[in-house]
């Protein structure tokens, strides 16, 4: 297997809910390291950049506001696989169909609220990872 980066954040609700600490305990569980890490408030701009292929669709307005509604954990992953070993760990996008034991299952509450994000594949994980944190923050 490859060494991989990806790129997660803790939502607006899990930072809220004060689940930062148990997420990050399961991200290092996994053997995956944190090679990158900061606290941000995401603003509108932030947003539709990040989530561009997003922007045009039907629920684009409300990822825009419950992402910019409170501060965010930012976060550069670093493992073997570690693109679909954090997607596994997180769980399907809706809690509901997350398989128990993933955070989404444990930590989201809807498909909008749903606790954590996760790079997809390797192009989105280089675009993400760089579009949050420059090379210098990486270690
Ligand atoms: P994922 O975050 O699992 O990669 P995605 O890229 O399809 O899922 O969507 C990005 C985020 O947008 C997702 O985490 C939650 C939100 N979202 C997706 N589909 C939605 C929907 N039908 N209604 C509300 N929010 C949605
Ligand atoms: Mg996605």
């Amino acid at each position: 297997m490859a060494i991989e980066r990806t790129f997660a954040i803790i939502k607006p609700d899990a930072v809220a809910s004060r689940f930062s600490g148990q997420i990050i305990q399961a991200i290092e569980d996994s053997g995956l390291q944190i090679i990158g890490l900061k606290r941000a408030r995401l603003t509108p701009g932030i947003c539709k950049g990040f989530y561009h292929e997003h922007v045009s669709k039907g629920f684009y307005a409300e990822l825009e506001a419950f992402m910019t509604e409170g501060p965010v954990i930012l976060m550069c992953l670093s493992g073997d696989d570690a693109i679909k070993k954090w997607r596994d760990l997180m769980g399907a996008t809706n809690p509901a169909n997350a398989q128990n034991g993933s955070l989404r299952k444990k930590f989201g509450t809807s498909i909008g609220r749903n606790a954590t994000h996760g790079s997809d594949s390797p192009t989105s994980a280089a675009f993400e990872v760089s579009y949050f944190f420059d090379s210098s923050e990486l270690n």
